[in-house]
């Protein structure tokens, strides 16, 4: 046995040391920015772990020297090793690919349904006094989009450093008031693990995704009147503010976003001087490992260290819990929402019976001609399983008793997404599809013109027992009509991603939650051939889904409360943000998840966003950098590895622990470990005043059955010369139920209510 072990032992030792090492591509992460840094620096400390006779690897692909330090280059693992045990390197990674939050390889939410914008009226345009300039870091842009024009704009500030930079179809010309600067980037070496992939050389800021222009018109679109997606959802569409600022940084292709080069757009953005950064990409929450091997955290860190916000959708992983992303307690974190507005496609039954479905088509069918229906399982192709041809799996169909009949299909099979089992409908000639869904999905997938609906179980089982109790079943599937003014709403959205994070129960997230659900946003012509019916003129504006597209609704309300109060931080603004926040629908009912139960903080954070309500939210609470590096130490991180992201000689505090992360001064509270038998446990917060000088605040507590809740001293009084207070809440769980408990404490004072959200998990 032995023996064995040691013959294995040995091979596997001769295997690495004559196995020859691909180079591949790696960030190599050194901190804080000291200023600029030349690159013959990095171009030194490589020469020190690339063997002379590779001479021509020594070469760096990425400089990041503004807001951070550090370089990208290919290296071999042993090499990158190296690198990372030398002084001043935080950390060395490979470099990943990390994708569009809309779209995702097993995918609830299909590739159709990426993001878009809001319908008008969610922001109310406000007197600014301050020029919010948003940086976009996403797919590009689409500048003649009417959502881009600068009408009514005064001069660009000066303060903006960026640039716009030309291609073969992108002109400085195309950059004015509005979309004052656009970056494109070359992406030449992407790897994701050890397998390299070249990648296509960006030559211009063009958007040909889409996503980048959806996000963007979201975030801060001019308003256009009658906007809308082939009729539906008509009305003016409008992003956050029309007079915000955008710059827009192209950092990914239809392949998705390598790490250094998102890293490299926040290096730039904040150099160019944004107030704030919107990123609607990550990786899966299952990739998960280190905050300081994330380029977005870490990318987010610096930025936030210099004053710029960052914003980032929460991931489509949903409904299971642990698969939130983007959760470092430095980062906005955005979950996604229903919004009071729905699509439905009919269908019509043989025998006269109509019921709804759920979907954004263009079916050329009508009331007057039914064509017969199938079930997927009684069509199958021969020796098919019968659950892949219940669920239209590709090849499961006979395409001779296909055509021209209307499918029915489950939705089995996670990873045959409605795009696919439309294409497997389509392709045998189908005149349509009904999909039966045995989950609310809850956004409805836009299947162009081919005719599309999706059903419930029950509506569906109603169906399948027409079908086996008629000799020529028949159906149509009408065009879809938009059902507005939908009660409840808002409504977590099935997909987006769930709290607590994997890398820390002790930060509630996802942070706040805004609308992601068919939003009417603008997009690029490309992105609107594939859905348009011939002859049809493209209308510009399209609906899609995703925490893609609420992340930019967090960031327009954002630059709403920064042009209001332009000397608030990013943690003030947050704050106003989350402690303003409606946990109401519009039947002023709590808010609940698509399944109709009460949604949890874990679901939607602290809420639906209320941003006219942030602008006077009375108290806030800041986390400063020093908090950041705190909840780092606490988090494990060395505190040489926090001195050289601090620029200081910053020293962890001597004890150090996860728990005490619950103490960082955040907008809301979240304890992963609450033992039952150790009573009362202390929380600290402090709040700053920034409404009225002269106020007293009272205490209350919403909170679970069985749990004591205690804040101390339950009054704090604010005067001119007190302008923070600190506080402590209590709890008990002694008496409280095992798991997670939710509940809040409210702050009042005359028109202010400063809500504060908790997390307890009680063991
Ligand atoms: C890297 O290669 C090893 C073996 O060659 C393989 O087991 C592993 O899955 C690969 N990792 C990635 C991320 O591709
Ligand atoms: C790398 O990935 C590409 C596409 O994902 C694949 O075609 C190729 O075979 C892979 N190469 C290696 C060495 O694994
Ligand atoms: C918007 O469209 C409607 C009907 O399509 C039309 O009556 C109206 O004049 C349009 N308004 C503008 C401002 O174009
Ligand atoms: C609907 O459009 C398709 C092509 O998209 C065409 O083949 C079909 O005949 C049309 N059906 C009706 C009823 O007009
Ligand atoms: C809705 O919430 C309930 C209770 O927390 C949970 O059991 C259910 O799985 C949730 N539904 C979805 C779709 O997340
Ligand atoms: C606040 O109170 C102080 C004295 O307590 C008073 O001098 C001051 O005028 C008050 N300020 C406001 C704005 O009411
Ligand atoms: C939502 C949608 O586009 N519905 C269309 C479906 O098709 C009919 C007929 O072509 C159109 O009139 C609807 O507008």
């Amino acid at each position: 046995m032995s023996c064995l072990l040691q013959l294995l032992s040995f091979f596997l030792i001769i295997s690495s040391a004559t196995s020859i090492q691909t180079p591949k591509h790696y960030v190599v992460y050194m901190g804080s920015s000291a200023g600029e840094t030349a690159e013959s620096d990095h171009l030194q400390l490589l020469s020190t772990v690339i063997p002379r006779e590779e001479r021509e690897r020594i070469s760096i692909t990425n400089h990041y020297n503004h807001a951070l330090r550090g370089f990208s280059a290919m290296l071999t693992d042993d090499e990158a090793s190296e690198l990372s045990g030398r002084d001043g390197v935080v950390s060395v990674f490979p470099d990943s690919i990390l994708q569009l939050h809309t779209t995702r390889s097993w995918d609830f939410l299909d590739d159709n349904s990426n993001p878009k914008l809001n319908r008008g009226s969610y922001l109310q345009p406000h007197k600014s006094s301050y020029d919010v300039i948003i940086g976009m870091i996403d797919t590009g842009i689409w500048a003649e989009s009417p959502s881009f024009k600068d009408e009514g704009m005064g001069e660009i500030p000066k303060r903006w450093k960026g640039v716009c930079m030309e291609g073969p179809d992108f002109k400085k010309s195309d950059c004015n008031r509005k979309l004052i600067g656009a970056r494109y980037y070359s992406v030449m070496h992407a790897s994701n693990g050890n397998n390299t992939t070249q990648m296509r050389v960006d030559k211009s800021p063009r958007d040909t995704v889409g996503h980048g222009t959806h996000t963007a018109s979201i975030a801060a679109g001019a308003l256009v009147a009658n906007a809308s997606y082939h009729g539906l959802a008509q009305g003016t569409a409008r992003g956050g503010s029309p007079l915000f600022r955008i710059a827009a940084y192209k950092a990914c292709s239809e392949d998705g976003c390598p790490g250094s080069t998102i890293l490299k757009a926040i290096d730039d953005a904040v150099k160019d001087d944004v107030d704030i950064i919107s990123i609607s990409i990550g990786t899966s929450a299952f990739l998960q490992s280190d905050f300081l091997k994330d380029p977005i955290a870490i990318g987010a860190f610096h930025a936030e260290q210099m004053g710029v916000m960052v914003v980032c959708s929460g991931g489509n992983e949903g409904p299971d819990p642990f698969t939130v992303i983007n959760a470092a307690p430095w980062i906005f974190t955005v979950a996604a929402s229903n919004i009071d507005r729905d699509f439905q496609s009919k269908v019509l039954l043989g025998n006269g019976r109509i019921f709804q479905g759920s979907a954004i088509n263009f079916s050329n069918l009508t009331r007057t001609e039914t064509y017969p229906l199938a079930y997927g399982k009684d069509i199958a192709a021969k020796y098919s399983p019968i659950p892949e041809a219940r669920s239209c799996y590709p090849g499961s169909l006979d395409p001779e008793k296909v055509k021209g009949k209307i499918i029915v299909c489950f939705d089995g099979f996670p990873v045959v997404s409605r795009t696919i089992k439309k294409l497997v409908a389509e392709d045998a000639k189908a005149k349509g599809l009904i999909l039966i869904n045995e989950n609310d999905k809850s956004a409805p997938f836009d299947s162009g013109p081919f005719p599309f609906t999706e059903v419930g179980t029950t509506i569906g089982y109603k169906i399948l027992k027409y079908i086996n109790s008629n000799k020529n079943p028949s159906a149509t599937i009408l065009p879809t009509v938009e059902i507005p003014r939908i009660k409840p709403a808002p409504v977590v959205a099935y997909f987006s991603s769930r709290g607590p994070s994997v890398l820390t129960e002790n930060i509630l997230k996802p942070d706040i939650m805004a609308p992601g659900v068919a939003i009417l946003a603008a997009v690029t012509p490309k992105d609107e051939e594939e859905s348009a019916s011939d002859g049809e003129k493209p209308g510009g504006y399209a609906l899609r889904s995703g925490t893609s597209t609420a992340c930019p609704h967090v960031t327009g309300a954002s630059a709403l409360v920064k042009s209001v109060h332009p000397k608030w931080t990013s943690s003030m603004i947050r704050s106003a943000l989350m402690t303003t926040a409606t946990v109401y629908d519009n039947m002023r009912k709590p808010l609940t998840n698509s399944s109709a139960s009460f949604a949890i903080p874990h679901e939607m954070g602290v809420g639906e966003i209320s941003p006219v309500k942030a602008l006077n939210p009375g108290l806030v609470f800041e986390t400063t950098t020093e908090d950041y590096l705190r909840f780092l130490c606490y988090n494990g991180s060395p505190e040489k590895t926090i001195r050289s992201m601090s620029k200081t000689n910053f020293k962890c505090p001597t004890k150090s622990s996860d728990d005490l992360i619950s103490n960082i001064n955040y907008p809301s509270i979240s304890i992963s470990k609450l033992e039952k038998s150790k009573g009362f446990l202390t929380i600290k917060r402090s709040v700053t005043n920034v409404g009225h000088p002269n106020v007293t605040y009272t205490s209350t507590a919403q909170t679970p059955m069985g749990m004591k809740v205690k804040v101390l001293p339950k009054k704090i009084t604010f005067l001119e010369n007190v302008k923070r207070v600190s506080f402590k809440v209590l709890f008990d769980g002694s008496e409280a139920s095992s798991g997670y408990n939710f509940g809040y404490i409210t702050w009042s004072a005359a028109q202010y209510s400063v809500r504060m959200v908790f997390a307890v998990n009680v063991e």
